[in-house]
């Protein structure tokens, strides 16, 4: 049985193509500065938006058309990972990433709950073997369910706490079965509603608890994977603690964590933070923290987490740039933390909305390539700190210099000449290479 009868595997074509299920920029086997574009750009596919959202808003009932209910729970569970393993073949995606509760019911117990996980897993492995895709990362969600009111790790109940040590552990026992390149922590309930009755202190130090223990088990069982942790300002919680990339570095040192966690960073949550999403890779990187991103976008008009599907062609070169900076994003990888609109219900809708983030992806990747081998970023830097790389500059950076050398240095060349950094020139350049 299928559950995309129209749509054959997607193949490269070529921007000429009028095929809507080709790629048209998105060529796997192109090389490009001696890496495949798939190796480049390591593609995931969301459980959660793709298989499990069904299109209903605060004021409306779902309105996705999805073939995969069964009669049970468990049945619409098993039905959803045929659906999503032929998705993953069709769109010829290597990864794709999941919450506990996206894959399998959680019945009416703990016990109930990880049984489920275990018949699940098992098939997704069975599939997993069958097609040689892999698991980018999974986690645990502990934010839906009413238990989680005050919070996961950071919750005032103790009970809570165990709870969720319960769901990591499970978390991590599975990423061992299914080869999990990494590991996810989302603190969607971590955070505050009012600091009246909150002890902020007390919360951030146990869920620095709880990723400790996490880290100790990971390595009792012998599972080599990455920790990542996912900065978000708001929404659910109104003040989160991962607010951005910089807060949440400043936690992950604050309690030793760096040899373990590095940052999972999605676009809209930086707009969120007010920062653009280049803003929060490059301070990823500049502390060597830069793990994996979420791939989507935000709508500047809307306050809130929209998760759309990428297709700004600016905002994915731009972040293309930074990842090339990186040297690459393994064994993170471009997770579409995204989902259709409300009014892109039909299934085929997942398939084309795929396609766009991919070639949106493939064009920003092929156009940061060409600003790398044009040392477009490097000149413009270069040239700007050269002041730098001789005379005082040099000394300053070699840390020869003091306040008492400098002020005799200053004396002499108090007369300061700046230049000017001609911004809307270099944004005109960019705009070449981008059309
Ligand atoms: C929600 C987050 C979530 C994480 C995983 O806004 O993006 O989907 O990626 O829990
Ligand atoms: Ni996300
Ligand atoms: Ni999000």
């Amino acid at each position: 049985m299928s559950y995309f009868p129209e749509v054959n595997k997607v193949k490269f074509e070529g921007s000429k193509s009028t095929n809507p299920f080709a790629f048209r920029h998105y060529n796997p086997e192109e090389v490009l500065m001696g890496k495949t574009m798939k190796e480049h750009l390591r593609f995931g596919i969301a459980y959660w938006h793709t298989m499990t959202q069904d299109g209903s808003d605060p004021f409306g009932q779902p309105t996705n058309i999805r073939t995969w209910g069964g009669a049970t729970p468990l049945e619409t569970a098993k039905n959803r990972v045929e659906a999503f393993f032929e998705l993953l073949v069709k769109l010829d995606v290597e990864f794709f990433c999941f919450h506990d509760i996206d894959i399998a019911p959680e019945g009416n117990s703990l016990e109930e709950f990880f049984q489920n996980i275990d018949t699940i897993t098992d098939l997704i492995k069975i599939k997993m073997e069958e097609t040689g895709i892999k698991l980018l990362w999974n986690t645990a969600n502990m934010f839906s369910n009413p238990r989680y009111v005050h919070g996961a790790a950071s919750s005032c109940n103790a009970d809570v706490f165990a709870y969720s040590a319960a769901q990591v552990k499970k978390g991590i026992d599975i990423s061992k079965k299914l080869g999990g390149e990494n590991y996810v922590f989302w603190g969607g309930r971590e955070g505050y509603e009012s600091l009246l009755n909150t002890d902020m202190k007390f919360e951030q130090d146990n869920i620095a608890r709880l990723f400790k223990m996490a880290i100790a088990y990971a390595d009792k069982i012998g599972h080599k994977v990455q920790f990542l942790l996912e900065p978000k300002p708001k929404e659910p919680s109104k003040h989160q603690y991962d607010f951005d990339a910089a807060t949440t570095m400043a936690f992950i040192q604050k309690y030793g964590l760096a040899n373990h966690f590095k940052l999972n960073l999605e676009a809209n949550h930086a707009t969120l933070a007010g920062h653009t999403f280049e803003h929060e890779l490059n301070v990823a990187r500049c502390y060597n923290s830069l793990g994996s991103i979420d791939a989507n976008q935000g709508d500047m008009l809307l306050g809130w987490d929209t998760d759309e599907f990428p297709t700004n062609l600016y905002d994915t070169t731009v972040t293309m740039v930074e990842i090339l900076e990186n040297g690459g994003i393994a064994p993170g990888g471009i997770n579409f933390d995204a989902k259709v609109r409300r009014s892109s219900f039909e299934m085929k809708d997942l398939v084309l909305a795929h396609i766009a983030g991919m070639d949106t992806f493939a064009r920003g990747l092929k156009t940061a390539v060409k600003l790398k081998e044009d040392r477009f970023f490097d000149e413009l830097k270069e040239k700007r700190y050269a002041s730098y790389s001789k005379g005082i500059g040099e000394k300053i950076v070699k840390d020869q210099e003091n306040l008492e050398s400098l002020t005799a240095y200053a004396m002499s060349h108090d007369k300061i000449v700046n230049e000017s950094d001609h911004l809307e020139y270099v944004k005109s350049r960019l705009n070449d290479y981008l059309v």
